[in-house]
């Protein structure tokens, strides 16, 4: 087992095309972990081994890797920069020690970068800063560095190597804190800041301000401590500069790894659930979070945790907090993407993988026994594409459920639910591309296949004046006759829904006032216009007619349908629309396209505004408008853009898009 303070557990996150996997392929290399250098050109990457990365060439899993390094055992997670993929970067983030964040030196920050940066920063998790690609032609580090600056403050993003030379010149890399010989192009450059992290560090704490102000030199044992202060509480934020395709900067940066980046203890505490704290040390109770849950076609089901505090061993009982029930660990193994070892036991900051547990998920603590408590939830974002769902043959069903059961246990940004008013089953998720390869999983591990369609909108119903509804339901046809009669009267209400029973002298006997509510009720649910719920009205039934012999339940409730019906049509009804408040971040160059695009779709804009460096608009955009956003901005940004979006309120559809909504509703209907 390996002692805590020699172990780094970190996340590489950032957009895509930064070169995050070919970083990871090359660190499994240079500490011997693999035999070959991996690719992801040429289909021979450690981490992007699935089909499906090498036909997209690019990540769309997260996975573990360990290897050691000069002593030290190094944990790190390689993790997709497709936003449609951000749950398998988010999970690991919750359980890194750090973030390394890859920004490449040529597009400097993007919104995989942003994504990334905000979501360590949330979790307060230390962050790093790795500039890479700098061999390219166009790269420009300063660049970069100064946009870093401005987006997450000057005096935070401070580099600790440099680059020497670019573009195709791009030699190496030199250490501001370490190296001495430093070329004389870069000296000025060093010295600034070197100075740099040395005021860092004397702010970080107070006694060593006062030796740095009268001029004393700080030893490198105070150094160390004063970086790992200002690191652990987010005021520094160390930038280095790489190629990885030709392997310059890394090594530095593996020592780095080694040297600034924090242990699996450095925090001391961390929160739990219930928002009490646990301490951290190696050979207290056992925690650990469930971060991943694959079906590996050899293994099965394999659980990926990472050890918080305590040691886990092999082929001992545990217990899932969450779940509440014994998990029996068998072999943990030390996964480096295809390739597995087993291991005895593991310590804080190392991930362990196991097969076959029972109950246990993403997110879950394991711990020693039932007093364990629970870490705090992974939050994933909400889904940001629909589409339903229909199995290609019928009573396939029960199939598509189950099989989407198990595929949302590995991937929780993935959803399916029933909607309460249109009655589809949806299929949820962060993008078409998201969406298709779960249809793709669905195929190959379930041998189900389905069709999509866009969802249908929720549209709801209501009407803007008091109306008067009347029906006479009479029918004599050979025996017992069928006779109701039914006056109403309808307004608009502030209450989803009202009735009233005003009727006197028995016209209507009591008895039969809950049919005429019954059916009242039924049109509710599936309006006159385009069949969908009916809200805000008023409805007071005040007069009618029985038959002593001909009037029943199922009379009076065709009755009270039809009048409601009638006085509907009297009532100007309209059509209300799900209007959704629309958050979008792009980088600058694509504002005009969005808004115009926004415009198009009957947008409202509502604001503007930098956020870390990217552009944000926030607008309020009917639902209709957004079925294929995520595909659509995809498009116009090329990957640049994100979005989220969430229900604001319903609001009446105008006129001329009533008209058409109505005659597509009447033209379905005719069809079916
Ligand atoms: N010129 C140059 N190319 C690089 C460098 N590092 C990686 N690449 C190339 O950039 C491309 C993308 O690299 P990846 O490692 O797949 O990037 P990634 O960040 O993992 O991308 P996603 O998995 O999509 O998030 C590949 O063609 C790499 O060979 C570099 O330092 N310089
Ligand atoms: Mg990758």
């Amino acid at each position: 087992m390996e002692k805590a303070n020699e172990t780094r557990n970190f996340v590489v996150a950032g957009h895509s095309g930064c070169g995050k996997t070919s970083l990871c392929d090359l660190i499994l290399f240079k500490a011997g972990a693999v035999d070959r250098l991996g690719s992801v050109d040429q289909k021979t990457s450690a981490s992007d081994y699935s089909p499906e990365e090498q036909e997209k060439q690019a990540s769309i899993y997260s996975v573990p890797f360990n290897c050691a390094w000069k002593g030290k055992k190094v944990f790190f997670v390689d993790t997709p920069g497709y936003t449609e993929f951000i749950g398998e970067t988010i999970a690991p983030m919750n359980v890194a020690d750090s973030l390394l964040l890859v920004v490449d030196a040529v597009e400097g920050i993007q919104i995989g970068s942003t994504r990334a940066w905000k979501i360590a920063r949330d979790l307060n998790m230390p962050r790093f800063i790795l500039i890479n690609r700098i061999d390219q032609d166009r790269a420009d580090f300063k660049a970069v560095l100064a946009k870093l600056q401005e987006a997450y403050g000057k005096t935070v993003c401070v580099p600790v190597t440099l680059p020497v030379g670019k573009g195709a010149d791009f030699r190496e890399v030199v250490n501001v804190l370490r190296d001495t010989d430093i070329p004389e192009e870069l000296t000025e450059d060093a010295a600034k800041y070197r100075e740099m992290l040395m005021d860092t560090i004397a702010e970080s704490d107070e006694s060593l301000m006062e030796k740095y102000l009268d001029g004393g030199e700080l030893s490198d044992e105070e150094i160390a401590t004063g970086l790992s202060t200002a690191i652990m509480s987010g005021d520094l934020v160390p930038v280095y500069a790489a190629s990885v395709a030709k392997d310059i900067g890394v090594t530095k940066l593996l020592d780095s790894i080694n040297n600034l980046f924090p242990g699996p203890l450095t925090r001391q505490t961390v929160s739990l659930a219930d928002s009490s704290e646990l301490k951290l040390s190696a050979d207290g109770p056992p925690v650990a979070k469930v971060f991943k849950c694959v079906v590996d076609p050899f293994i099965g089901q394999l659980t990926f945790f990472r050890v918080i505090s305590g040691t886990f061993a092999s082929d001992t009982e545990y217990y899932n907090v969450n779940t509440a029930t014994k998990e029996r660990l068998g072999s943990i193994m030390l996964s480096n993407g295809k390739t597995q070892k087993n291991t005895a036991s593991i310590g804080p900051g190392c991930i362990g993988a196991v097969a076959k547990l029972k109950n246990t998920h993403i997110g879950d603590t394991l711990g020693a026994g039932s007093s364990a408590k629970a870490l705090p939830p992974i939050e994933f974002p909400r889904p940001v594409m629909s589409y339903a769902i229909f199995p290609a043959k019928s009573g396939e069903e029960d199939k598509v459920a189950q099989g989407l059961h198990k595929l949302s246990e590995s991937d929780p940004t993935v959803t399916l639910n029933r909607h309460g008013e249109t009655h589809e089953i949806l299929l949820s998720g962060m993008g078409d591309q998201h969406l298709a390869l779960i249809v793709r999983k669905l195929k190959d591990h379930y041998k189900v296949d389905v069709n999509l369609e866009t969802p249908k909108v929720p549209y709801r119903e209501t009407i803007t004046i008091n109306g008067e509804g009347h029906y006479r339901h009479k029918k004599q046809t050979g025996g017992a006759g069928q006779f109701a009669e039914v006056f109403l009267r309808i307004e608009p209400s502030p209450e989803k829904y009202e009735f009233e029973n005003k009727v006197v002298g028995g016209n209507i006997p009591k008895n039969f006032i809950p049919a005429v509510e019954k059916g009242v009720v039924s049109t509710l649910e599936a309006g006159p216009l385009v069949g969908c719920q009916v809200e805000n009205v008023k409805v007071t039934v005040y007069d009618g007619k029985y038959h002593p012999v001909d009037s029943n339940e199922m009379a009076f409730k065709i009755a009270g349908r039809m009048a409601f019906r009638d006085a509907m049509a009297k009532s100007r009804p309209v059509i209300l629309e799900p209007i959704m408040k629309v958050k979008i971040t792009i980088p600058n160059d694509y504002m005009g396209d969005i808004t115009g695009d926004l415009n198009h779709k009957r947008g409202r804009i509502l604001g503007m505004g930098t956020e870390e460096g990217l552009q944000v608009v926030n607008a309020e955009v009917p639902l209709a408008e957004m079925a294929k956003y995520a595909t659509e901005l995809r498009s116009m940004t090329q990957g640049r853009g994100l979005f989220q979006m969430d229900f604001e309120r319903y609001e009446q559809v105008p006129a001329n898009i009533a008209g058409e909504i109505i005659a597509k509703h009447q033209a379905d209907q005719q069809e079916d």
